[in-house]
């Protein structure tokens, strides 16, 4: 395979401001390009195994007038790559170019070479540039600066007779696949990846190819400026983004083959390798690093920040497409109940600012819409196997990896697995007698069709009243012959006052997002810093402020209703306070007094969780709706024709089961998962679920869970708890990984300890006081557990001290 020739710098070319970083800079092509950047205003860091003749190379850039900083760099030793270009950083500020010009030590013995000079040449060519590579992208993406990178896949030293021909042909094939892979992975980070393939060292050719070097202008990222150290760069060419679900590449980038197949086999061709490069006995495998069960918004996000980081990750995903819980929860009416601004992915300043929502509470299309072009923009679905289910997953003590079985018949061993598999992902289907024999149509709000449903004119009967009912009922209603609503529990719900954005506000908070994101991450639950919590007691104010408060909330939409006051989720009659304001809107709305009793709750409000709705209480006075208490008269059965209940069979041609999830450890349970020893989770969690941090179980090495229960998870903005928890696991990965680390699992006792803070918590809380799905009340014979984490700011502290005291409560094997 022969690399394209691309044009290099040219000496004419200004690049001053950039910092240029070249390896194997002590002779040959190395040194030529170092001071030809350098000639070209940059300054320049040359790297060498050895030092002695690199200072002579700095003392001759100096003289003609450039800046140059030399730095020792074994090419075979990731922490030394880590710790060349924190030097580079350190001497000139972020790495803007980087010519990985790898030298092949002793390639003249190559015609008798030992095996572990292979090791040695593959460590230096391969592993070394793609490590060097990711480095230097993950900080230029970090700082949002353009870069441009050069791999040269020139292997000139070599003794081109049997061994040394093998070796040149390898690696010069895979140097130039992997320069593909890496500029199709990067270029929408505005990384320009080049590859340029000499041949041979010829004095001659090399003076051919140096004519050649032409003009060196990186694209830019949107904002236009990066403020440095030492200068502030900015580019002249800065033309806008464009804002499409695949946006263009940038022309300046280099001709890559879009092909995913083959972008995936330049991994596989320096990975295949790696198992003998590999010198500290951390389990490598020819497959992935990490295994990422499910693509919702956080298996995508553990994908992103595993390339990032320079670890190759599989997603597997149930669904045919990404999404998660917009994908499966396609029910009408269906919306996200935290605002849209708040509702996305913080990690990349540019998404952020191309994506435009349209309304406060976005719907769910448009959310399934933004993770669409999440997975585009990014390039995920490459690593993603869509409608695949994991079966199970098995810990081998031995080669410390996880063997994980899909029902596709696939075996992938990988050391790290990441549960990325939502809370609210197994439907809860209740054990009605004669479900199975009801004739008309039958949907469950979680798993809903692709296909339009079509209500026209037909009985419809749903059965539940929580958060997805609340919101499904009044479109149901507009276009149902009849609605009949099977009501065990009344719930309390607030209006939504839902509405398109303005330009202005959207601006407003585009101008500075990442201050906005970072208020809301230090919110309770992580989002509404626009509308804070009241800390006040409702009993420190008068009745009518109290009255003021409440109905200020009400006006204006949304859960932060249950912030009017400090003590709402505390105190049982501040609570009341609360809860009777509601019962009386119920009132004031429902015109029929049975049917607007029947509508009132009587449980502490906020304990289940609470609705945000668009007319549902004024949707019980339509003529086409009757709801039903199978509260008092709970279902006997289902017929082919309907619904018994109280004697009475209600007829219907359709019946949506409003029924909800088997939230927070359905799935996990669902997978056989086996740490240990052989131990099950489903054994471990036989008395309810023991997490730590809501990352970790003891018994089960390298296993990480996305928003586990005992984490805060479903009582925050859940993209926010997202972001957090990945953030914190593919960290923990990374830095086993450049420690030499195996595995990393939580002891019992801090598991333990962490079970009972995590109780201790909510039971100062009116949370546990009523039959909801955070205890695991709602699926029959689940075990009562509080199970999500009260308070996020705390929680990222924990996290974050955890960390500082080397990885405090967890055992890290060798
Ligand atoms: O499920 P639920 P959901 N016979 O468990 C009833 C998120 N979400 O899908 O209360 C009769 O809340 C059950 O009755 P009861 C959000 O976190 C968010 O609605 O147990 N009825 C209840 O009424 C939400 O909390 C959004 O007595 C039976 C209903 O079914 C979570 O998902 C939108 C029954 C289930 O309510 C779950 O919401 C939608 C039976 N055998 C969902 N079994 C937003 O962002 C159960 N029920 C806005």
């Amino acid at each position: 395979m022969t690399a394209p020739q691309f044009p290099l710098p040219h000496a004419s070319t200004d690049l001053t401001g950039q910092v240029a970083f070249v390896t194997g800079a002590s002779s040959g092509l190395g040194h030529r390009f170092a001071r030809t950047l350098a000639a070209a205003g940059a300054d320049v860091v040359v790297a060498a195994r050895r030092t002695d003749r690199l200072e002579d190379l700095a003392a001759l850039i100096r003289a003609d007038g450039g800046r140059c900083a030399p730095v020792a760099l074994d090419m075979t030793d990731a922490d030394a790559i880590v710790a060349a270009v924190d030097a580079a950083e350190a001497a000139f500020g972020t790495v803007t170019i980087l010519l990985n010009n790898a030298g092949i030590p002793d390639a003249q013995r190559a015609h008798k070479m030992s095996v572990d000079l292979v090791d040695r040449v593959l460590d230096t060519n391969l592993r070394g540039p793609y490590l060097l590579s990711c480095e230097v992208a993950r900080r230029l993406i970090a700082a949002e600066l353009p870069g441009r990178m050069v791999n040269i896949s020139s292997m000139g030293a070599f003794d081109y007779d049997g061994m040394g021909a093998a070796l040149y042909s390898i690696t010069k094939a895979a140097i130039n696949r992997m320069t593909e892979a890496l500029a199709m992975e990067w270029s929408r980070n505005h990384i320009n990846v080049n590859g340029i393939a000499p041949g041979a060292f010829a004095s001659e050719m090399m003076e051919g190819m140096m004519s050649r070097i032409g003009d060196f202008t990186p694209s830019c990222p949107a904002s236009g400026s990066v403020t440095r150290r030492n200068s502030t760069r900015r580019c002249s060419t800065c033309a806008p983004r464009p804002r499409s679900s695949s946006p263009a590449r940038s022309s300046r980038s280099t001709t890559v083959n879009s092909d995913a197949d083959r972008i995936g086999a330049v991994y596989d061709a320096v990975r295949a390798v790696r198992g003998r490069w590999d010198r500290r006995g951390i389990a490598v495998t020819d497959g992935p690093d990490v295994v990422v069960v499910g693509a919702g918004f956080a298996g995508m996000y553990t994908l992103r920040r595993c390339r990032m980081l320079g670890l190759r990750a599989r997603a597997f995903e149930a669904g045919t497409g990404v999404g998660g819980t917009w994908y499966w929860n396609r029910y009408p009416g269906a919306r996200c109940d935290v605002e849209s601004m708040e509702y996305s992915y913080s990690f990349d300043e540019n998404l952020q600012q191309e994506w435009n929502w349209s309304e406060r509470y976005a719907a769910q299309p448009e959310i399934l819409s933004y993770a669409n072009h999440v997975a585009d923009r990014f390039d995920l679905r490459r690593d993603i196997t869509f409608g695949t289910r994991v079966l199970r997953a098995v810990w081998d003590a031995t080669t410390a990896t996880w063997t994980v079985h899909t029902d596709g018949g696939e075996e992938v061993v990988a050391p790290y697995l990441v549960m990325a598999t939502g809370c609210l992902s197994s439907t809860n289907t209740p054990d009605i007698p004669g479900l199975a024999s009801f004739a008309g149509e039958l949907h469950h709000t979680g798993n809903w069709p692709h296909e339009a449903v079509d209500f026209r004119g037909k009985r419809v009967g749903v059965i539940g009243t929580g958060s997805s009912a609340v919101q499904a009922i009044p479109v149901i209603a507009d276009t149902a012959g009849h609605l009949t609503v099977f009501q065990r529990t009344p719930q309390y719900s607030v209006p939504a006052r839902n509405r398109p954005l303005e330009v202005d506000e959207v601006a407003a908070t585009k101008a500075d997002y990442a201050t906005f994101r970072e208020r809301n991450r230090r919110m309770p639950a992580g989002f509404g810093s626009r509308y804070p919590r009241n800390e006040t007691s409702v009993f420190d104010v008068s009745e009518d402020d109290a009255r003021a408060e409440l109905q200020f909330r009400w006006e204006r939409g949304g859960t932060t209703f249950m912030g009017a006051f400090g003590d709402l989720a505390l105190d049982r009659e501040a609570n009341e306070i609360a809860a009777s304001f509601v019962r009386e809107k119920i009132a004031e709305t429902v015109t029929d007094p049975e049917v607007a009793a029947r509508l009132t709750p009587t449980h502490v409000i906020g304990c289940k969780r609470l609705c945000i709705d668009t007319e549902y209480f004024a949707t019980f006075n339509r003529d086409n709706v009757t709801l039903v208490d199978v509260g008092t008269d709970p279902i006997e059965s289902i017929t082919p024709a309907g619904v018994r209940t109280g004697g009475v069979e209600h007829e219907l041609d359709m019946l949506i089961l409003a029924t909800g999830f088997d939230a927070m450890t359905g799935t996990l349970l669902r997978i056989d998962i086996r740490g240990r020893d052989g131990a099950t989770l489903r054994d471990a969690w036989a008395a309810g679920p023991r997490t730590y941090l809501g990352l970790s179980v003891a018994g089960f090495p390298n296993l990480f869970m996305v928003s586990g229960p005992g984490s805060p998870s479903v009582l925050t903005n859940m993209i926010v708890s997202i972001e957090q928890h990945v953030e914190w696991i593919t960290d923990c990965i990374d830095h086993l990984r450049r420690t030499g680390r195996r595995s990393i699992e939580a002891t019992p006792e801090a598991q333990e300890d962490w079970v009972a803070h995590v109780n201790s918590i909510a039971d100062k809380t009116l949370y546990p006081s009523c039959n909801s799905w955070y205890l695991g009340a709602n699926v029959p014979g689940k075990t009562r557990v509080f199970m999500p984490l009260l308070g996020f700011p705390p929680y990222v502290e924990t996290c974050r001290r955890v960390v500082d005291n080397d990885y405090e409560g967890f055992t890290v094997g060798v």
